[in-house]
């Protein structure tokens, strides 16, 4: 049907970007096979690294040692008093928690902690898998799987069971920001690495990633990089990405997705949460992307400042797809910004948002807080090219969100949705 007014339009575009299901391209997120992997419930919403890092701020008088001594409810007790009672909490993490349990269907006027956590004592995880991913409209959930983790490794070589709804990306940040102390866990692994990447170690290493891809089998490798990444470079990072990473994508046809500008451990007493952020250089992007044209990168990068460079580099190099509005860009006022630069850009060949939720009911708040701001900035698109002049159906319009919400990657990743 044609839209013919401006109100149909904004009511149809709202709508379908409300109930459209999403492929959701990076998480933490686990399927239920590999057991305490999997995060939920309110004690770890509370617990989430945004939040604590919040909560430090309120709290001169609080030591780190005497808070991570504490116990995980004792710690959510803490944070639920110091971010939700003592202080309105309209932060973007603090407001994601208000949404969730909103949309969980909890009495917020009580603001009874122990109620919510009685909920969550009486359902099982396999159950709020179901709801959550109901509720939250997404169909796909891509999660972050590290070989170096021995915990992981554990589940993955005790064979996994297989939930379609939950896809794998193998993950390989300590191969390439970790080398020097990274290549004895390949040796324990039984890859003939040394620590010069003398003799075999970059075919050993090629053979690790190849292992991985068959048991794992990811949509693509991924890693985070420093805000000082740079390419080229006399280095083993560079080394490896050449020679190992670089070949072994082409040969599974699989893409490099690289996360820039992350400043590891600014803080390191905060754990998790004492990770910032820095400006990189584009020119590493651009010269790694147009080098390798027959590979495919997804990219994502942290700072600001970075994502109009970004999408003018895309428009240069089809073999890249921008991401993700990332961790401290995932809030409302950037996403915004963000999402409608890149459209003005690079219309509709983008991923505009993945979650990265860290535990499964933050589903719920990262899309509903997401799709409001993306059916937004899409509205004022499409009504743009009504005073233009163009007609649209509902059908191109309907088409265009889908691609949006996950087309896009499946397309660019030369793959059927499996969901669809
Ligand atoms: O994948 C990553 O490297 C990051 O997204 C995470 O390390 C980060 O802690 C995450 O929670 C951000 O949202
Ligand atoms: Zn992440």
């Amino acid at each position: 049907m044609t839209i013919a007014t401006k109100e149909q339009l904004t009511a149809f575009v709202t709508e379908t970007v409300r109930t459209t299901p999403v492929t959701d391209i990076h998480t933490h997120l686990f399927a239920e096979s590999f057991g305490d992997l999997l995060l939920w419930g309110v004690d770890e919403l509370l617990t989430y690294h945004y939040l604590i890092a919040e909560t430090f701020r309120f709290r001169p008088d609080l030591s780190y040692d005497a808070f991570w001594q504490l116990s995980k409810q004792e710690q959510a007790d803490l944070i639920w008093r110091t971010l939700f009672i003592d202080h309105s909490p309209y932060s973007e993490a603090c407001r994601g928690v208000v949404t969730v349990l909103n949309r969980l269907g909890f009495d917020l006027a009580k603001r009874d902690l122990e109620e919510y956590r009685a909920y969550f004592r009486s359902v099982s995880a396999s159950d709020y898998i179901d709801r959550i991913l109901k509720l939250a409209n997404v169909k796909t959930v891509v999660m972050t799987n590290d070989p170096f983790d021995a915990y992981e490794r554990g589940k993955w070589e005790s064979g996994t069971s297989q939930d379609p709804r939950f896809l794998a990306a193998l993950r390989i940040d300590p191969l390439l920001n970790l080398w020097d102390s990274s290549w004895s866990k390949l040796k324990e692994q039984g890859y003939e690495v040394s620590a010069d990447l003398s003799g075999g170690t970059l075919a050993e290493i090629r053979r690790f990633l190849k292992d991985w891809i068959a048991r794992m089998n990811p949509l693509y490798m991924a890693v985070s990089l420093p805000n000082d990444f740079a390419y080229p470079e006399d280095s083993a990072r560079v080394r490896i990405i050449d020679e190992c990473i670089v070949p072994v994508a082409r040969e599974a046809g699989i893409p490099f997705a690289m996360m820039i500008g992350v400043k590891r451990k600014v803080n390191p007493s905060l754990k998790d949460a004492g990770d910032s952020l820095g400006k990189s250089d584009i020119g590493a992007v651009e010269r790694i992307v147009s080098k390798y044209q027959d590979v495919k990168f997804l990219v994502t990068m942290l700072s600001r400042e970075n994502q109009h460079e970004l999408a003018v580099t895309a428009r240069k190099n089809r073999n890249l797809l921008v991401f993700g509005c990332w961790w401290f860009l995932n809030n409302p006022s950037l996403i915004e910004e963000i999402t409608r630069m890149r459209l003005e850009l690079l219309g509709g060949s983008v991923i505009p948002q993945h979650s990265d939720c860290r535990i499964l009911d933050q589903l719920l708040y990262k899309w509903d807080h997401s799709r409001a701001i993306i059916g937004k900035v899409l509205c004022d698109k499409y009504s743009d090219l009504f005073d233009a002049g163009w007609r649209l159906e509902e059908e191109e319009i309907r088409r265009d969100i889908e691609d949006l919400l996950g087309g896009v990657f499946w397309k660019f990743l030369g793959k059927p949705d499996p969901a669809a």
